[in-house]
């Protein structure tokens, strides 16, 4: 590992490339200003080479999975992102949908007997689903099956929650882990900067208000992911800045787990004249997040986003985690265009798809305490 850095140090003959390599081998930062010149002028190879040197020193080979699921409360949403396939008006009766606690619960209970370790709430921000109705949900789930760990609630659907029952972001907080909610997913992040996000997700929560929520979990001894919504209208000094504020309030909490940059996909919403960003850019910006992202210990690729085969190229890119099993009741990203129209995945699956490229397959639990290592199953 060393002596390929030591390679491409060596091979490197553009300086400010080169004193970027230097600090990535010596576990030195790098500056906004490195992260830029990372943008504008490395190639592929260069920022994977990197980026892989990082994940080896951090994790070697393994690549962590976990066995979810999802539950949609609603597609219903008060909000209207420009990029998203998803959410119907409140109006929209034929196409909406909202659950009742009994029919989540019963989605739970079909999982009964089966080894999942998370479930994953997120959906649409509907206007009479309130904080008791969550509450209520999330103690019933507990109730039932207490070895779940409930993953659940984007930052915008907690800030219009909080706001609606007049609580503050503590207080709302406190409520919903008193319930028995464990951690925050990182969907709702999209790209900070306000000049994009009035664009594309003006009417939500601001990008100040998404990482005081998450602050505020971490706090309280909550972890959260976060994620990015890449590939529009944002130019590089945009990412630099979402991830920026990320890392800085990492340096403060160590709350984050894991990083997921998002593809975005442009079917089926108002941005479709909006071109995709290709798979070379894609694995450059994993690569490029995962030096940035120092004190990220984790960078996630959701394979129902990326698609199997692409997701299995970033696991040389900084990669080390593919998200889970994931169930098909998940509809966010097949309504957007993605590669997986009916994104499951089953364990043997993930597991084939991680050692035919020569990494170690480990199941984890939400917080990434190690559950199996496949590996050692496979010998
Ligand atoms: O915030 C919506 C994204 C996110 C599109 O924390 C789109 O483990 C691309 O954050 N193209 C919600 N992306 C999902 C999410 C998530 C997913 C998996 C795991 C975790 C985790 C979090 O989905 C939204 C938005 O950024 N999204 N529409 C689209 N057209
Ligand atoms: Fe609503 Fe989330 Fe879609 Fe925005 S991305 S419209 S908040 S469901």
């Amino acid at each position: 590992m060393g002596s390929s850095i030591d390679n491409l140090i060596k091979n490197t003959p553009d300086t400010s490339l080169r004193n970027i390599a230097e600090k990535v081998k010596n576990g030195d930062r790098i500056s906004d200003e490195e992260c830029l010149v990372l943008f504008e002028k490395a190639d592929l190879p260069f920022v994977g080479a990197l980026a892989n040197f990082i994940r080896e020193k951090f994790h070697g080979d393994k690549t962590y999975f976990n066995r979810n699921f999802h539950i949609e409360p609603t597609n219903v949403c008060v909000f209207s992102c420009k990029f998203c396939s998803y959410s119907r008006l409140y109006a929209n009766k034929e196409e909406g949908w909202e659950l009742s606690i009994d029919q989540m619960l019963d989605i739970v209970k079909s999982y009964d007997g089966k080894p999942i370790t998370e479930v994953h709430i997120v959906g649409g921000v509907h206007p009479k689903m309130n904080m008791a109705y969550f509450i209520e949900l999330i103690q019933k789930i507990h109730a039932h099956r207490p070895a779940l760990h409930v993953k659940g609630f984007t930052a915008v659907e907690l800030d219009y929650m909080f706001r609606k029952a007049k609580l503050t972001v503590e207080e709302g907080m406190q409520a919903l882990k008193d319930a028995g909610l464990q951690s925050l997913p990182g969907g709702g992040a999209e790209i900070f900067h306000a000049e994009v996000r009035e664009i594309i997700a003006g009417d939500k929560v601001s990008g100040e208000g998404w990482l005081r929520i998450h602050e505020v979990a971490h706090n309280l001894g909550m972890h959260s992911n976060a994620t990015m919504l890449y590939g529009h209208i944002e130019k590089y000094e945009h990412r630099i800045d979402h991830m920026k504020k990320l890392r800085d309030l990492q340096d403060k909490t160590k709350g984050f787990n894991t990083f997921i940059p998002l593809k975005f996909r442009n079917h089926n919403n108002d941005m479709s004249d909006v071109p995709e960003s290709t798979i070379t850019e894609d694995m450059r910006l994993y690569a490029i997040a995962r030096i940035y992202l120092d004190n990220f210990p984790h960078l996630k690729a959701y394979w129902p986003m990326l698609g199997r085969q692409n997701a299995q190229l970033s696991l040389s890119f900084g990669v080390n985690d593919i998200d889970g099993t994931i169930d098909d009741t998940t509809k966010i990203y097949s309504m957007a265009g993605s590669e997986e129209q009916t994104p499951t995945m089953s364990t043997e699956e993930l597991v084939a798809l991680i050692t035919q490229v020569k990494r170690r397959p480990i199941e984890r639990d939400t917080l990434y305490n190690e559950i199996t290592d496949y590996s050692q199953q496979l010998n």
